[in-house]
């Protein structure tokens, strides 16, 4: 089994309830069991500012599945919720789930790159992150602590306790 670290967002169609919807849908993925849940966090849009506000989470999941199947997975289930995707980046989504880490793998494929090449540079990752995983430390040694002290906060703050 490994562990992997899921990002979620949404801002579109009730983010509220589209990223608890994902965490029920990914908690009956089979062979893979959730571990732990961040909070919701409200978060200010990165990149274009004409579009609502996020709503992200983190969390753990421990799989048997290959880092590719668990995207592929994840991305049936983005699909589900509705997603369409466009080519303006950064834009407007329904639902988003990224890697963000999977155990201590490195790799960078067409379809795949691990550690999510955003994870140490977006506020709405890295603290959700260090509330479940604060000793967590980066593959490349970085501490999920220390990159998450660092982090200018960009009015992130939370928005509900999940329970799971
Ligand atoms: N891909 C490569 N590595 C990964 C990975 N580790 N996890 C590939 C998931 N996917 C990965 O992703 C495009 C392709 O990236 C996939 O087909 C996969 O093979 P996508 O989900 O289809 O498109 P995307 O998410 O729009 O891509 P992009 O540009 O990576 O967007 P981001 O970086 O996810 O940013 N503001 C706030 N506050 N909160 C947010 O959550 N999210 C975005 C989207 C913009 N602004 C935001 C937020
Ligand atoms: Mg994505």
């Amino acid at each position: 089994m490994t562990l992997a670290f899921i990002g979620l967002g949404s801002n579109l169609c009730d983010p509220h309830a589209q990223i608890i919807k994902a965490i029920d849908v990914i908690a009956l993925i089979e062979n893979c069991k959730i571990q732990a849940v961040s909070s919701l966090y409200f978060s200010r849009p990165m990149g274009p500012q004409d579009q609502p506000d996020y709503m992200n989470a983190v969390l753990s999941l421990e799989t048997n599945l290959s880092a590719i199947s668990l995207l592929d997975t994840l991305q049936e289930i983005e699909n589900k919720s509705g997603r369409v995707r466009k080519d303006n980046r950064w834009g407007a989504r329904i639902l988003d789930l990224d890697i963000l880490l999977y155990g201590t793998e490195v790799m960078n494929t067409t379809r795949l790159t691990i550690p999510h090449y955003g994870l140490k540079i977006r506020e709405f990752v890295l603290l959700p992150l260090a509330e479940i995983a604060p000793t967590l430390c980066l593959p490349d040694g970085d501490s999920i602590r220390e990159l998450s002290q660092n982090i200018t906060t960009n009015g992130l703050k939370i928005h509900s306790k999940l329970r799971y």
